[in-house]
Protein backbone atom coordinates (compact mmCIF):
# COMPACT_ATOMS: atom_id res chain seq x y z
CA UNK A 1 0.00 0.00 0.00
CA UNK A 2 1.57 3.62 -1.05
CA UNK A 3 1.39 6.55 0.99
CA UNK A 4 2.48 9.30 -0.86
CA UNK A 5 -0.14 10.32 -3.58
CA UNK A 6 1.36 10.33 -7.26
CA UNK A 7 -0.72 13.33 -7.84
CA UNK A 8 -0.19 16.25 -5.18
CA UNK A 9 -2.95 18.28 -3.77
CA UNK A 10 -4.21 19.69 -0.77
CA UNK A 11 -6.27 17.69 1.24
CA UNK A 12 -9.52 19.20 2.72
CA UNK A 13 -8.15 20.08 6.88
CA UNK A 14 -8.39 17.39 9.09
CA UNK A 15 -7.68 14.82 6.51
CA UNK A 16 -4.51 12.96 5.62
CA UNK A 17 -3.99 10.38 3.81
CA UNK A 18 -4.01 7.55 6.76
CA UNK A 19 -7.17 8.89 7.68
CA UNK A 20 -8.66 8.43 3.65
CA UNK A 21 -7.73 4.86 3.84
CA UNK A 22 -9.37 4.31 7.38
CA UNK A 23 -12.40 6.10 5.44
CA UNK A 24 -12.53 3.72 2.31
CA UNK A 25 -12.04 0.56 5.26
CA UNK A 26 -14.72 2.17 7.07
CA UNK A 27 -16.57 1.56 4.29
CA UNK A 28 -15.85 -1.68 2.93
CA UNK A 29 -16.46 -2.88 6.36
CA UNK A 30 -20.08 -1.27 6.25
CA UNK A 31 -20.77 -2.67 3.09
CA UNK A 32 -19.84 -6.32 4.25
CA UNK A 33 -21.76 -6.15 6.79
CA UNK A 34 -24.87 -4.81 5.54
CA UNK A 35 -24.28 -7.89 2.97
CA UNK A 36 -24.27 -9.87 5.71
CA UNK A 37 -27.27 -8.62 7.42
CA UNK A 38 -29.55 -9.27 4.20
CA UNK A 39 -27.90 -12.43 4.04
CA UNK A 40 -28.77 -13.48 7.21
CA UNK A 41 -32.69 -11.98 7.18
CA UNK A 42 -33.20 -14.12 3.39
CA UNK A 43 -31.83 -17.06 5.75
CA UNK A 44 -33.90 -16.50 8.43
CA UNK A 45 -31.21 -16.06 11.38
CA UNK A 46 -32.35 -12.65 11.83
CA UNK A 47 -36.10 -11.27 11.78
CA UNK A 48 -35.08 -7.85 10.15
CA UNK A 49 -32.47 -5.47 8.46
CA UNK A 50 -31.87 -1.86 7.15
CA UNK A 51 -29.72 -1.29 4.16
CA UNK A 52 -27.22 2.10 3.85
CA UNK A 53 -26.16 1.31 0.69
CA UNK A 54 -25.70 3.99 -1.61
CA UNK A 55 -25.32 6.48 1.53
CA UNK A 56 -21.57 5.47 2.82
CA UNK A 57 -19.92 8.50 1.85
CA UNK A 58 -22.10 11.20 3.24
CA UNK A 59 -22.39 8.62 6.81
CA UNK A 60 -18.07 8.55 6.90
CA UNK A 61 -17.61 12.00 5.95
CA UNK A 62 -19.70 12.95 8.80
CA UNK A 63 -18.66 10.70 11.17
CA UNK A 64 -15.00 12.11 10.30
CA UNK A 65 -15.76 15.75 10.35
CA UNK A 66 -16.65 15.45 14.16
CA UNK A 67 -14.23 15.28 17.02
CA UNK A 68 -14.32 11.93 18.82
CA UNK A 69 -15.11 11.70 22.46
CA UNK A 70 -15.93 15.96 21.98
CA UNK A 71 -19.23 16.08 19.75
CA UNK A 72 -21.87 13.70 19.68
CA UNK A 73 -23.99 12.06 16.71
CA UNK A 74 -27.35 11.50 17.03
CA UNK A 75 -28.21 9.16 13.95
CA UNK A 76 -31.07 7.25 12.33
CA UNK A 77 -31.73 3.65 11.99
CA UNK A 78 -29.99 3.85 8.42
CA UNK A 79 -26.71 5.56 10.09
CA UNK A 80 -24.87 2.16 10.12
CA UNK A 81 -21.35 3.35 8.09
CA UNK A 82 -22.06 6.87 10.32
CA UNK A 83 -22.08 4.48 13.47
CA UNK A 84 -19.29 1.64 12.81
CA UNK A 85 -17.06 5.20 11.48
CA UNK A 86 -17.35 6.71 14.83
CA UNK A 87 -16.65 3.57 16.54
CA UNK A 88 -19.27 0.37 16.81
CA UNK A 89 -17.67 -2.67 16.33
CA UNK A 90 -18.96 -4.93 13.75
CA UNK A 91 -19.39 -7.31 16.69
CA UNK A 92 -21.75 -4.73 18.14
CA UNK A 93 -23.56 -4.66 14.89
CA UNK A 94 -24.17 -8.21 14.57
CA UNK A 95 -25.24 -8.59 18.24
CA UNK A 96 -27.98 -5.85 17.39
CA UNK A 97 -29.14 -8.03 14.57
CA UNK A 98 -28.91 -11.15 16.25
CA UNK A 99 -31.21 -9.41 18.92
CA UNK A 100 -29.03 -11.19 21.65
CA UNK A 101 -29.32 -10.70 25.65
CA UNK A 102 -25.55 -8.62 25.74
CA UNK A 103 -26.53 -6.33 22.85
CA UNK A 104 -25.12 -3.14 23.97
CA UNK A 105 -28.06 -0.67 22.45
CA UNK A 106 -31.27 -2.25 23.77
CA UNK A 107 -30.37 -6.08 25.22
CA UNK A 108 -32.24 -7.36 22.07
CA UNK A 109 -35.30 -5.84 21.83
CA UNK A 110 -35.04 -2.67 19.63
CA UNK A 111 -35.30 -2.85 16.18
CA UNK A 112 -31.52 -3.33 14.61
CA UNK A 113 -29.81 0.09 14.03
CA UNK A 114 -31.51 1.90 17.17
CA UNK A 115 -27.56 2.57 18.35
CA UNK A 116 -27.49 4.12 21.90
CA UNK A 117 -23.52 3.87 22.99
CA UNK A 118 -23.00 6.96 25.31
CA UNK A 119 -19.29 5.92 26.15
CA UNK A 120 -18.44 6.80 22.40
CA UNK A 121 -21.42 9.64 22.29
CA UNK A 122 -24.00 8.10 20.06
CA UNK A 123 -27.32 9.14 21.63
CA UNK A 124 -30.21 7.05 21.64
CA UNK A 125 -32.48 7.29 18.76
CA UNK A 126 -36.13 7.17 18.23
CA UNK A 127 -38.09 4.66 15.72
CA UNK A 128 -40.71 8.12 15.81
CA UNK A 129 -39.14 9.57 12.68
CA UNK A 130 -37.66 12.98 13.48
CA UNK A 131 -38.11 12.69 17.40
CA UNK A 132 -34.42 12.11 17.33
CA UNK A 133 -34.13 15.75 15.69
CA UNK A 134 -35.67 17.68 19.10
CA UNK A 135 -33.42 15.58 21.15
CA UNK A 136 -30.11 16.43 19.24
CA UNK A 137 -31.00 20.35 19.61
CA UNK A 138 -31.71 19.56 23.63
CA UNK A 139 -28.28 18.20 23.91
CA UNK A 140 -26.92 21.49 21.25
CA UNK A 141 -28.72 23.79 23.84
CA UNK A 142 -27.66 21.97 26.86
CA UNK A 143 -23.81 22.36 25.26
CA UNK A 144 -24.45 26.09 25.13
CA UNK A 145 -25.54 26.83 27.98
CA UNK A 146 -22.54 24.35 29.75
CA UNK A 147 -20.27 26.57 27.49
CA UNK A 148 -18.69 23.20 25.99
CA UNK A 149 -17.35 23.30 22.99
CA UNK A 150 -19.11 20.41 21.17
CA UNK A 151 -21.18 19.82 18.33
CA UNK A 152 -23.98 17.80 18.02
CA UNK A 153 -24.86 16.21 14.33
CA UNK A 154 -28.17 14.75 13.70
CA UNK A 155 -28.99 13.24 10.71
CA UNK A 156 -32.79 11.70 8.78
CA UNK A 157 -33.66 11.28 5.31
CA UNK A 158 -35.79 13.64 3.44
CA UNK A 159 -38.79 12.39 4.37
CA UNK A 160 -38.33 12.86 7.80
CA UNK A 161 -38.43 16.89 6.97
CA UNK A 162 -42.29 16.90 6.24
CA UNK A 163 -42.69 15.94 9.86
CA UNK A 164 -43.74 18.75 12.44
CA UNK A 165 -41.04 18.15 14.94
CA UNK A 166 -38.79 18.39 12.50
CA UNK A 167 -39.82 22.04 12.01
CA UNK A 168 -39.76 22.75 15.75
CA UNK A 169 -36.41 21.62 16.26
CA UNK A 170 -35.38 23.75 13.55
CA UNK A 171 -36.95 26.65 14.30
CA UNK A 172 -35.54 26.51 17.79
CA UNK A 173 -32.23 25.73 16.63
CA UNK A 174 -31.97 29.08 15.03
CA UNK A 175 -33.36 30.92 17.17
CA UNK A 176 -31.06 30.12 19.98
CA UNK A 177 -28.29 29.76 17.23
CA UNK A 178 -27.18 26.32 18.56
CA UNK A 179 -24.21 24.24 18.19
CA UNK A 180 -25.98 21.94 16.20
CA UNK A 181 -25.80 19.94 12.44
CA UNK A 182 -28.57 18.92 10.97
CA UNK A 183 -28.17 16.69 7.98
CA UNK A 184 -30.66 15.06 5.86
CA UNK A 185 -29.71 11.85 3.68
CA UNK A 186 -31.71 12.67 0.48
CA UNK A 187 -32.37 9.21 -0.71
CA UNK A 188 -35.45 10.57 -2.78
CA UNK A 189 -38.05 7.83 -1.43
CA UNK A 190 -39.75 7.76 2.43
CA UNK A 191 -40.28 3.91 1.89
CA UNK A 192 -42.54 3.85 -1.48
CA UNK A 193 -42.92 8.02 -1.10
CA UNK A 194 -41.01 9.90 -3.46
CA UNK A 195 -39.81 13.67 -2.67
CA UNK A 196 -42.18 15.32 -4.48
CA UNK A 197 -45.08 13.94 -2.57
CA UNK A 198 -43.61 14.98 0.29
CA UNK A 199 -42.87 18.91 -0.59
CA UNK A 200 -42.98 21.20 -3.06
CA UNK A 201 -39.69 22.45 -3.01
CA UNK A 202 -36.91 21.11 -4.82
CA UNK A 203 -34.41 21.07 -2.36
CA UNK A 204 -34.20 20.03 1.48
CA UNK A 205 -31.83 23.05 2.33
CA UNK A 206 -34.18 25.53 0.57
CA UNK A 207 -36.30 25.21 3.64
CA UNK A 208 -33.34 26.68 6.15
CA UNK A 209 -34.18 29.98 4.87
CA UNK A 210 -37.67 29.92 6.96
CA UNK A 211 -34.93 29.43 10.23
CA UNK A 212 -32.53 32.24 10.00
CA UNK A 213 -29.67 29.91 8.92
CA UNK A 214 -27.84 28.08 5.66
CA UNK A 215 -28.78 25.27 3.93
CA UNK A 216 -26.09 23.82 2.06
CA UNK A 217 -26.29 21.04 -0.45
CA UNK A 218 -23.30 18.21 -1.18
CA UNK A 219 -23.33 15.29 -3.38
CA UNK A 220 -23.45 12.80 -0.72
CA UNK A 221 -21.59 9.72 -3.03
CA UNK A 222 -18.37 11.72 -2.90
CA UNK A 223 -16.82 10.98 0.37
CA UNK A 224 -14.44 14.33 0.00
CA UNK A 225 -17.45 16.90 -1.17
CA UNK A 226 -19.02 15.49 1.65
CA UNK A 227 -16.57 15.75 4.26
CA UNK A 228 -15.70 19.56 3.05
CA UNK A 229 -19.51 20.33 3.57
CA UNK A 230 -20.19 18.84 7.18
CA UNK A 231 -17.00 20.15 8.04
CA UNK A 232 -17.78 23.40 7.26
CA UNK A 233 -21.15 23.38 8.90
CA UNK A 234 -19.60 21.43 12.56
CA UNK A 235 -16.81 24.16 12.60
CA UNK A 236 -19.39 26.87 11.83
CA UNK A 237 -21.13 25.46 14.86
CA UNK A 238 -18.11 25.14 17.22
CA UNK A 239 -17.26 28.90 16.48
CA UNK A 240 -20.86 30.10 17.77
CA UNK A 241 -22.53 30.85 14.06
CA UNK A 242 -25.10 28.63 14.94
CA UNK A 243 -26.84 25.54 13.19
CA UNK A 244 -26.65 24.51 9.34
CA UNK A 245 -28.59 22.08 6.96
CA UNK A 246 -27.03 20.26 5.28
CA UNK A 247 -28.51 17.99 2.15
CA UNK A 248 -26.13 15.46 0.98
CA UNK A 249 -28.00 13.76 -2.48
CA UNK A 250 -27.29 10.38 -2.15
CA UNK A 251 -29.81 7.26 -3.13
CA UNK A 252 -31.04 3.94 -1.40
CA UNK A 253 -29.64 0.79 -3.89
CA UNK A 254 -32.00 -1.58 -2.11
CA UNK A 255 -35.49 -1.90 -0.58
CA UNK A 256 -36.24 -0.08 2.49
CA UNK A 257 -35.56 -2.26 4.82
CA UNK A 258 -35.91 -6.10 4.53
CA UNK A 259 -39.73 -5.92 4.93
CA UNK A 260 -39.66 -4.26 1.82
CA UNK A 261 -40.39 -4.35 -1.93
CA UNK A 262 -39.13 -1.90 -4.13
CA UNK A 263 -39.94 -3.51 -7.16
CA UNK A 264 -43.63 -2.70 -5.99
CA UNK A 265 -42.92 0.99 -6.33
CA UNK A 266 -39.82 1.82 -9.04
CA UNK A 267 -38.85 0.35 -12.57
CA UNK A 268 -35.31 -1.87 -12.60
CA UNK A 269 -34.14 0.41 -14.92
CA UNK A 270 -34.28 2.95 -12.17
CA UNK A 271 -32.51 0.87 -9.42
CA UNK A 272 -29.72 -0.05 -11.85
CA UNK A 273 -29.30 3.60 -12.88
CA UNK A 274 -29.06 4.88 -9.27
CA UNK A 275 -26.53 2.06 -8.25
CA UNK A 276 -23.80 3.70 -10.94
CA UNK A 277 -23.48 6.15 -8.29
CA UNK A 278 -22.52 3.60 -5.91
CA UNK A 279 -20.01 6.01 -3.79
CA UNK A 280 -17.70 2.55 -3.30
CA UNK A 281 -16.31 1.92 -6.23
CA UNK A 282 -16.08 5.95 -6.85
CA UNK A 283 -13.91 6.45 -3.35
CA UNK A 284 -11.75 3.23 -4.60
CA UNK A 285 -11.03 4.63 -7.61
CA UNK A 286 -10.42 8.07 -6.55
CA UNK A 287 -7.99 7.48 -4.29
CA UNK A 288 -6.63 4.62 -7.10
CA UNK A 289 -6.03 7.29 -9.36
CA UNK A 290 -4.25 9.17 -7.04
CA UNK A 291 -1.70 6.44 -5.65
CA UNK A 292 -3.47 6.74 -1.74
CA UNK A 293 -3.46 3.15 -2.29
CA UNK A 294 -3.08 0.48 -5.35
CA UNK A 295 -4.94 -2.91 -6.23
CA UNK A 296 -3.03 -5.01 -2.91
CA UNK A 297 -3.95 -2.42 -0.65
CA UNK A 298 -7.54 -2.82 -1.89
CA UNK A 299 -7.70 -6.38 -1.95
CA UNK A 300 -5.85 -6.64 1.93
CA UNK A 301 -8.80 -4.24 2.97
CA UNK A 302 -11.74 -6.37 1.55
CA UNK A 303 -10.17 -9.67 3.02
CA UNK A 304 -9.68 -8.24 6.57
CA UNK A 305 -13.29 -6.56 6.28
CA UNK A 306 -14.79 -9.80 5.19
CA UNK A 307 -12.70 -11.52 7.79
CA UNK A 308 -14.06 -9.17 10.74
CA UNK A 309 -17.55 -9.80 9.48
CA UNK A 310 -17.05 -13.29 9.65
CA UNK A 311 -15.52 -14.08 12.89
CA UNK A 312 -18.23 -10.99 14.56
CA UNK A 313 -21.46 -13.32 12.38
CA UNK A 314 -20.36 -16.54 14.03
CA UNK A 315 -19.40 -15.09 17.70
CA UNK A 316 -22.93 -13.33 17.88
CA UNK A 317 -24.87 -15.81 16.69
CA UNK A 318 -23.27 -18.31 19.68
CA UNK A 319 -24.02 -15.56 22.43
CA UNK A 320 -27.45 -16.48 24.63
CA UNK A 321 -30.67 -15.04 23.65
CA UNK A 322 -32.51 -12.77 25.90
CA UNK A 323 -34.38 -14.66 28.66
CA UNK A 324 -37.92 -13.56 30.35
CA UNK A 325 -35.97 -11.72 33.62
CA UNK A 326 -34.21 -9.59 30.98
CA UNK A 327 -37.71 -7.84 29.77
CA UNK A 328 -37.20 -5.22 32.25
CA UNK A 329 -33.69 -4.48 31.74
CA UNK A 330 -32.79 -1.15 31.05
CA UNK A 331 -36.58 -0.62 31.54
CA UNK A 332 -36.69 0.73 35.70
CA UNK A 333 -34.01 1.29 37.45
CA UNK A 334 -34.69 -1.20 39.76
CA UNK A 335 -36.85 -3.56 38.13
CA UNK A 336 -40.42 -3.90 37.51
CA UNK A 337 -43.25 -2.95 40.58
CA UNK A 338 -44.71 -6.08 41.68
C1 LIG B 1 -43.88 9.48 12.87
C2 LIG B 1 -43.65 8.26 12.03
N1 LIG B 1 -44.38 8.05 10.92
C3 LIG B 1 -44.15 6.97 10.15
C4 LIG B 1 -43.18 6.06 10.48
C5 LIG B 1 -42.93 4.85 9.60
N2 LIG B 1 -41.68 5.06 8.87
C6 LIG B 1 -40.56 4.46 9.24
S1 LIG B 1 -39.29 4.85 8.24
C7 LIG B 1 -40.25 5.83 7.28
C8 LIG B 1 -39.67 6.54 6.09
C9 LIG B 1 -38.75 7.64 6.42
O1 LIG B 1 -38.19 8.15 5.23
P1 LIG B 1 -37.00 9.12 5.23
O2 LIG B 1 -37.09 10.07 6.36
O3 LIG B 1 -36.90 9.73 3.87
O4 LIG B 1 -35.72 8.20 5.51
P2 LIG B 1 -35.19 6.94 4.67
O5 LIG B 1 -35.79 5.72 5.33
O6 LIG B 1 -35.61 7.10 3.27
O7 LIG B 1 -33.72 6.96 4.82
C10 LIG B 1 -41.55 5.83 7.75
C11 LIG B 1 -42.64 6.59 7.10
C12 LIG B 1 -42.44 6.30 11.67
N3 LIG B 1 -41.46 5.48 12.05
N4 LIG B 1 -42.66 7.41 12.40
Amino acid sequence: MKSEPTVRETLPEGLTPDRLREMYYCMVLTRTCDDRGFALNRQGKIPFAATCQGHEAIQVAAAFALRKGVDWLVPYYRDTCMALSFGVTPREQLMCLFARKDDIFSSGRQFPNHYSVPDRHIASISSIIAAHVTHAVGMALAHKMRKEDAVVLTSFGEGSTSEGEWHEAMNFAGIHKLPVVFLCENNEFAISVPQKMQMAVKNVADRAVAYGFPGVICDGTDPLASYTTVREAVERARSGGGPTLVEAKCYRAMSHTSDDNQLQYRTAEDIEASKKRDPVPRFEAWLTDRGYIDAGGILDMKARAQQEVDEATDWAEHQPMPTAEDLYTHVYAEGPLS
